[in-house]
């Protein structure tokens, strides 16, 4: 009992916490844990939840890699393959900045019968036609699968990216970064240290992006804190992550067998963990594609200060059996942060706001 009151006052002194500790937190009472994260999201951001009015759009299924927990990649359960000219990606996206997207979400499988050129020439049109959009793509995933299928560095492929126009990278690929699972889960995929060296370059480059956790799997509590902790390292020499998402793993059409799930308790115990042991990334996403609309509302109580955005269309998570395929309507996004007590807040994709509802 000590231990835990110890806990929590370090917590109060906002005092950095070390692995053990980490896992300790889970062990303090749900209702322990919220408050304390909430009074860290009170001090940045008062009532505040931030969205955007985004577009997700997944150019291509196929994929030469092989992630267990994957129900997306074409080359696995998912028998019907497509890849989508430039035109087909740029009729979205007009359509998309036409509904009033601000921001294109672009991540792709890792195709072998498309070259660099297919990625950064879809990136350099949407560029040229939309100057003012802000394109979020390529993951680390995506980056290291060009280096290893054409050749290029990491620094060149990143220099690319620039060159065409991406303004900011997503946080996908990072899965879970313990070597064991990891290998178990997406062998001969990024490793944990080239995603993570990958980020470095992008920051050392001035920009920014963000980090995901895929959780609720294999995986255990003690893994999750580890990954936080790797990219809170990695956070103190670069300072250029935007924000944390913990994605909960989607069971459906895939190839991982898992016994048991997390219950909502235990998914929101990793957004408040995650709010305390991350003193140094600005934002926690809860990702409603993943944690549900309803635990997402519920999170923002839990730590979380932002819920992703509108979405539009979505097919990783919703191949796996989440309910966002088709987005979600802003008055209603609006109305349900209201109605749970939140100040909707429209961002930029680095968060500058832009509109208080
Ligand atoms: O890395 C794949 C995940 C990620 C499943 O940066 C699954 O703002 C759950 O990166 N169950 C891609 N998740 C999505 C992603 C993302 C999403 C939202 C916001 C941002 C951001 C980034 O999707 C992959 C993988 O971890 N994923 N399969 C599944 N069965």
């Amino acid at each position: 009992m000590d231990l835990q009151k110890d806990l929590i006052k370090k917590v109060r002194k906002r005092e950095r916490l070390n692995q053990e500790e980490g896992e300790a937190l889970y062990n303090l009472d749900l209702y322990t844990l919220g408050e304390l994260a909430d009074e860290i999201r009170r001090e940045k951001y008062a009532k505040k939840s931030y969205f955007n009015i985004n577009r997700h759009i997944n150019p291509t299924n196929v994929c030469a890699d092989i992630c267990k927990f994957c129900a997306y990649s074409a080359s696995r359960k998912n028998p019907n393959q497509y890849t989508m000219s430039h035109e087909e990606i740029l009729a979205i996206a007009k359509n998309a900045v036409a509904n009033g997207a601000k921001e294109l979400h672009i991540v792709s499988a890792h195709n072998p019968n498309d070259g660099v050129e297919w990625y950064m020439g879809a990136f350099r049109k949407i560029r040229k036609q939309f100057p003012e959009v802000h394109i979020k793509a390529m993951t680390a995933a995506e980056i290291d699968f060009l280096h290893r299928q054409h050749g290029l560095s990491y620094d060149e492929v990143l220099d690319a990216m620039l060159e065409a126009g991406v303004d900011s990278m997503p946080g996908g690929g990072a899965e879970i970064f313990d070597e064991k699972v990891r290998e178990y889960l997406c062998k001969g995929k990024v490793t944990s240290s080239q995603w993570l060296e990958i980020h470095r370059k992008w920051h050392e480059r001035g920009k920014e992006s963000n980090a995901t956790m895929l959780f609720g799997h294999i995986e255990s509590r003690a893994h999750r804190i580890d990954h936080m902790l790797r990219l809170r390292d990695l956070q103190d020499e670069t300072g250029g992550f935007n924000a944390f998402i913990p994605l909960v793993y989607q069971k459906e059409n895939n190839f991982l067998k898992v016994e048991q799930f997390p219950t909502g308790q235990e998914i929101l115990k990793t957004y408040a963990i995650s709010r305390i042991l991350l003193d140094n990334i600005p934002h926690i996403k809860a990702y409603w594609a993943t944690s549900t609309i309803n635990l997402a509302l519920i999170a923002q109580e839990f730590g979380a200060d932002d819920l992703d955005g509108t979405i539009e269309k979505e097919s990783i998570q919703s191949a796996a059996g989440a309910a966002s395929a088709q987005g979600m309507k802003l008055d209603d996004f609006v109305a349900m942060i209201k109605n749970a007590g939140f100040t909707p807040v429209e961002r930029d994709s680095l968060y500058n706001e832009l509109k208080v509802y």
